[in-house]
């Protein structure tokens, strides 16, 4: 989020599109009520379904899934259309006005340099024209035809209401009264706020429906403003943190990256990350990379990395690909790539793409160990269940060793919610049995590990032998200590740069913040974002006074929010140029004529003047992007891309199939269905009623949702005979389940181009393990293929056929 969940409470707009927050995020939707109740604001669903959150909205309209870059791009073009555009804002803080270099531009659906036997752009072209200053050049008058502003005008000019209706099959009026709805947020002083999650983020143009949203909400001037902002509502209590701490093939703590193979050494590593301000005098935070990154070599490697070993830089891993995903992952052991498989927390054989494949893939494995507190249908996968079974029990040979770990609730540690907020939590008992901690289990395999290093020597020990590992107990790294680390610590004193004689952390204390970091090794921090989390202050996670001085749900007291306990980023735009809140009545932060201040922490050095230093300090040109250069893989506009699988043809280019750079393998072309033969869209989600796979396990959840299920339409269940409460078959290319069916009202067929396409809706919860009868969800049928920038799968859009089937799901 780049707000928190808590300042829901000020919008006057909330969109709710590619989520359904009262189902899946039904105690942080209580901020929707607030708003509601305080401010009367008013709630939008846009979902292929009348969902629990659509049946307490103010409006409501349908979606095919995959389409909504078409809807957003048709907003867009409305608002311009319609001059519903917060005018101070689009040409102060974002790059409208740049230049773009003549040589890009897009026809028939593609951008420039589109290479299709590499399936990829050349994204060269995908920039700003520089001058010989090195900075970009620009048009403040927004007149030049190349200027940003103006090529999205042209970009967005395809999006017509009716093109809305013809692709998204959601009525025009439908469109038109959302888009007058939002328009009314142009205005300074009203606010709207995006919440979404996997209906935007599973499809093979996730990012790019995202982007879609945050360009919208640029455009209304909506970004770090109270009641504003891009707030993506994070699935599990912790999954901010995974990412925060760089739990992905290609991160590292703190979103700093894993050098590739074309980075050999630490001076190229850094040329591409530390960049130089794009537009005089702007901040561009991440020139400060090399800091943080020393600091986490420090972290990790002590005093083994040293200036002149490059800081141990050897010892990290070089990507040959762009990311070891999890589809890369499970591809690999499909190729018979892969003899150990940890595997922790995590139940991929309900939860990854194409149940088939996994199955195939975990059966050519020598060992898989499973680190959970409950046995999963993952462990048990080498067990025939149900109506699709690639793989014959009997011919698996792969040993399965499961650990019992702990559970979140047995486990001491902070939790990361969507807003950021690090959330300091107590265990609630003891694990049972033999189950034992998840770091203390992590601790054994590594202290184990590194003994026969020692003792038997190995290719390549030292990144092994000389990790730093100074907990009190080496065999259970306790939770402070690793919070400590993460804060990070002064190794040598810590002075002033501006003023040499003035200390401001002495050796062996820990750091205030990320400020104090050091690129001379003076200085280490396991994750730079959360410097400032457990300092010399004590453990700021754990703080839980609730006061809220400002009224504006800030609580800058309770807990820890990162970057610097700052509870709504970007949030110097939220001031004018001169620095006056654009909203008296809602002041975030504000100039006092020398420095800023206010009811959160500045997102802008205290003391940057407002008209010279602008708000989006990350990015090198101080302002933000309608236009993202060639940061995204697929396009610095989101433009309409169809799903993998879908019942129609891209209507700018009926060849192009699925995101022309989405992450497909060579060995899953032959599995993607079409519509002749599997004329209905399906999608898949989630009840409250259950947490994913594992809350079968509770006999109370497995009673209030015991059964499979697919809900489809009445239409469709007339047509195909199907009766409500009767048994299905649906099948793919990829397998089949059978299940249920639920005939509802709450899914009614779009009419695409004059002809309905009727959407299946399979939530997916179901296994074989627990109380809860057995059957599968939809991941038996689910397309092998992910985002082309962030490679999670599309489980929100792809092809099924459905009939009514005779007898139970097997089991
Ligand atoms: N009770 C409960 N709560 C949970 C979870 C759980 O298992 N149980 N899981 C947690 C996790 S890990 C996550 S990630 C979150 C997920 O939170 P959500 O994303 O809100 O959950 P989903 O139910 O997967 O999908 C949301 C909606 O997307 C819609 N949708 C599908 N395709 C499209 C499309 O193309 N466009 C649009 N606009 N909408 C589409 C679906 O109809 C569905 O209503 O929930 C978290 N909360
Ligand atoms: N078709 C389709 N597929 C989907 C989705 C979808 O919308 N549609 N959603 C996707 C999403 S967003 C998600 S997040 C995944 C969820 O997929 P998973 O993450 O595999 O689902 P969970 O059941 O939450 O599994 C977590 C496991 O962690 C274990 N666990 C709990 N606490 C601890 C602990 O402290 N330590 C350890 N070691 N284990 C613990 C639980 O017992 C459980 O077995 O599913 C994905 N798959
Ligand atoms: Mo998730």
């Amino acid at each position: 989020m780049t707000n928190s969940w808590t300042d829901i409470k000020n919008t006057d707009l909330v969109v709710v599109m590619g989520g359904n927050a009262a189902e899946a995020h039904p105690c942080g939707f209580k901020w929707v009520t607030e708003a509601k109740h305080h401010r009367g604001a008013k709630l939008i669903v846009v979902d292929p379904r009348f969902t629990r959150t659509a049946a307490v909205s103010d409006y409501y309209a349908p979606i095919r899934p995959g389409s909504d870059i078409v809807f957003l791009m048709a907003l867009i073009r409305w608002m311009i259309e319609n001059d519903k555009v917060q005018w101070d804002y689009v040409k102060a803080f974002t790059n409208a006005s740049f230049i773009v270099k003549d040589e890009f531009g897009w026809s028939d659906g593609l951008f420039t340099g589109y290479d299709e036997q590499k399936r990829d752009f050349d994204r060269s072209s995908w920039d700003y024209v520089v001058g010989d200053d090195g900075f970009a050049v620009t048009d403040p008058t927004l007149q030049n035809p190349r200027c940003v502003w103006n090529l999205l005008k042209a970009h967005v000019d395809a999006y017509t209401p009716e093109m809305v209706e013809r692709v998204c099959g959601t009525p025009k009026d439908r469109f038109l009264k959302i888009a007058e709805m939002i328009g009314e947020c142009s205005s300074k002083t009203k606010t709207m706020t995006s919440m979404y999650a996997l209906g935007w983020t599973q499809h093979s143009k996730g990012a790019q429906n995202i982007r879609g949203m945050a360009m919208l909400q640029l455009i209304l001037g909506n970004i770090g403003v109270p009641g504003g902002g891009m707030n993506a509502l994070r699935g599990h209590s912790n999954i901010q943190g995974l990412t925060d701490l760089g739990l992905m093939s290609n991160l590292i703590p703190g979103y700093l990256n894993i050098p590739t193979e074309k980075e050999p050494d630490w001076a190229t590593y850094l040329k591409s990350r530390a960049f130089k301000p794009l537009m005089p005098g702007q901040t561009s935070y991440w020139q400060n990379y090399p800091k943080f990154m020393v600091s986490f070599m420090k972290a990790m490697w002590g005093e083994a990395a040293q200036k002149d070993n490059d800081w141990a830089f050897h010892y990290l891993p070089k990507l040959d690909v762009p990311a070891y995903d999890m589809l890369r992952m499970f591809e690999l052991m499909d190729q018979d790539r892969v003899n150990i498989y940890f595997c922790q927390g995590f139940n991929p054989l309900l939860a990854a793409p194409n149940r088939g494949k996994l199955t195939r893939a975990f059966s050519k494995l020598k060992l898989m160990v499973i680190m959970d507190p409950l046995e999963t249908e993952t462990a048990r996968f080498w067990e025939n269940h149900g109506e699709y079974n690639p793989v014959d029990s009997a011919a698996i040979q792969t040993e399965v060793i499961q650990l019992p770990s702990s559970c979140f609730a047995e486990d001491e540690g902070a939790l990361v919610n969507s807003g950021r907020w690090l959330q300091w939590h107590w265990a609630a008992a003891e694990p049972p049995g033999d189950a034992k901690l998840d770091t203390w289990i992590m601790a054994q395999i590594f202290n184990r590990v590194k003994a026969l290093y020692q003792t038997e020597g190995g290719v390549f020990p030292d990144p092994i032998l000389n990790l730093a590992w100074g907990y009190a107990d080496p065999n259970e790294p306790k939770p402070d200590e690793l919070a400590r680390e993460m804060n990070g610590t002064a190794l040598g004193d810590v002075f002033d740069p501006k003023d040499a004689a003035k200390m401001l952390t002495a050796a062996g204390k820990q750091v205030k913040s990320f400020a104090e970091l050091r690129d001379d090794g003076s200085t280490a921090c396991g994750c730079w974002i959360y410097s400032g989390c457990f300092n010399e202050d004590g453990n700021n996670m754990a703080r839980r006074d609730n006061a809220d001085p400002s009224g504006l749900g800030v609580h800058p007291k309770w807990a820890w929010s990162w970057p610097l306990n700052r509870r709504t980023l970007y949030n110097r735009a939220s001031a004018d140029l001169n620095g006056q809140p654009w909203d008296p009545e809602r002041p975030i932060i504000q100039w006092t004529g020398e420095k800023w201040e206010g009811n959160d922490v500045p997102d802008i050095s205290p003391t940057a003047k407002p008209g010279e230093v602008m708000p989006f300090i990350m990015n090198p040109e101080g302002v933000s992007r309608l236009f993202s250069r060639g940061m995204m893989r697929d396009g610095p506009f989101p433009t309409h891309m169809e799903p993998f699988e879908s019942p129609v043809q891209n209507v700018f280019n009926a060849r192009m199939r699925g995101n022309p750079v989405a992450r497909v393998f060579e060995s899953d072309v032959e599995t993607f269905g079409d519509a002749s033969e599997f004329p209905y869209v399906a999608t898949s989600y989630r009840l409250t009623e259950h947490f994913h796979y594992w809350t079968k396990n509770n006999v109370v959840n497995a009673a209030l949702q015991p059964q499979g299920f697919v809900e489809l339409s009445v239409q469709l269940a007339e047509e195909k005979g199907i009766t409500n409460g009767g048994w299905v078959r649906v099948w793919s290319k990829r397998g089949e389940i059978r299940a249920k069916a639920v005939v509802t009202r709450r899914i009614k067929p779009m009419i695409c181009d004059g002809k309905p396409v009727h959407v299946i809706g399979i939530p997916l919860h179901w296994g074989f393990v627990g109380a809860a009868k057995k059957g599968w969800g939809p991941n038996s049928l689910t397309p092998y293929v992910g985002d082309a920038n962030i490679e999670t799968p599309e489980y929100k859009a792809f092809l099924v056929n459905i009939e009514p089937a005779v007898g139970e799901a097997v089991s």
